[in-house]
């Protein structure tokens, strides 16, 4: 794990593993990109495990989000897992709250509740429910009806420069997401209220629900778009540590304007079956799938009964999805 300083305020700043400075970042990766490397593979199997518990739920945006949320948690954010309402934290609001066990993971990770809580996910009585709601440690807005974060991160935002507060918000869309009206009223709002301290990032995974965006609703040319909106917009790739974590010091840096990374993604990263493919837009897998898909992203039988234990599996259970996969 990528160790944690404290800041004057006592609150954690995690350390950057890039020279992000106004030099830019090294395009070498560094050990410390490796370990962002594995932290997000640890996000990705607790997000397939999660699902495939709650037997329904959205793993292709939440492994498209995947690094985007492991930069922003372990990287950029000021944020204090031990003091969620903290007032002076930086905002991270998911407005594509369908991709929740993205975010409900790195929150686990980050220690905000148990990684345990992660197997109750969906079901009845659990904190973690099927899209994103306030009341969960670490969760800015309920979310779910797409096209309202950005308008809800404006407001947050807002209030940050009304009461002198030094935080930054950053808002999570869909690209599917981008077709709601909603998302260019704030977009346009942003702007003209010079609101630079808000950054805007679209999962830019090219999959709404079930078929490609183009079909669905020609969103290109989508930088020009937000450009002519007043933002300044940065398009990268979505799964490159050092390319979020540039991405992500150039809008601290700007002023003046609000800023939008547009991150190149892949829906289901990690998974050959799940990629690119809108049928696991939301569905789970089943457990022969979630067997193979453990593999891909690198886990061995041990491996993955250790995390299925963290997470608070029954044995039998362990055993049962466990022996699914090859031996060693
Ligand atoms: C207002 C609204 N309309 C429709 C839906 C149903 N819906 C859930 S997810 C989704 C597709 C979202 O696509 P995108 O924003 O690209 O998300 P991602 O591919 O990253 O999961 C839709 C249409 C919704 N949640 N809210």
């Amino acid at each position: 794990m990528v160790s944690v300083t404290s800041d004057a305020r006592g609150a954690q700043r995690s350390p950057s593993p890039v020279k992000a400075s106004s030099h830019g970042t090294p395009t070498t990766p560094s050990p410390n990109y490796r370990q962002l490397r594995e932290i997000a593979r640890a996000v990705r199997r607790d997000i397939l495990l999660s699902i495939t518990e709650a037997g329904s739920g959205h793993p292709g945006g939440s492994l498209s989000e995947a690094d985007i949320l492991v930069a922003l948690y372990w990287c950029v954010l000021r944020h204090d897992p031990r003091n969620p309402a903290w007032g002076d934290r930086d905002r991270l609001i998911l407005s594509k709250g369908h991709a929740c066990p993205g975010l409900y993971t790195v929150l686990a990770h980050r220690g905000y509740f148990p990684k345990a809580d992660l197997s109750t996910f969906r079901k009845l009585g659990s904190h973690l429910q099927g899209h994103a709601k306030m009341g969960t440690p670490g969760v800015e807005m309920s979310s779910g009806s797409l096209g309202q974060g950005l308008s809800f991160g404006v407001g947050v935002a807002l209030a940050g420069r009304l009461d002198g507060r030094s935080y930054r918000t950053y808002v999570l869309l869909g690209d599917g997401e981008c077709d709601e009206g909603q998302v260019w009223e704030a977009a346009m709002s942003a702007a003209h209220y010079k609101v630079d301290t808000l950054t805007a990032i679209v999962d830019r995974n090219r999959i709404q629900n079930d078929r490609f965006t183009r079909e669905v609703m020609e969103l290109e040319p989508l930088d020009a778009k937000w450009r002519a909106f007043g933002w300044r917009v940065l398009e990268i790739d979505g799964h490159s540590f050092p390319a979020l974590l540039r991405a992500l010091r150039q809008a601290q840096e700007t002023e003046g304007q609000p800023t939008v990374i547009i991150a190149r993604t892949t829906k289901g990263k990690g998974v050959s079956f799940m990629e690119n493919n809108p049928a696991f837009h939301g569905r789970a897998p089943t457990k022969e799938q979630l067997a193979q898909a453990l593999g891909e992203v690198g886990f061995s039988r041990a491996e993955a009964s250790a995390a299925m234990k963290e997470l608070g599996f029954p044995e039998a259970k362990i055993a049962e999805w466990t022996g699914l996969m090859p031996e060693g």
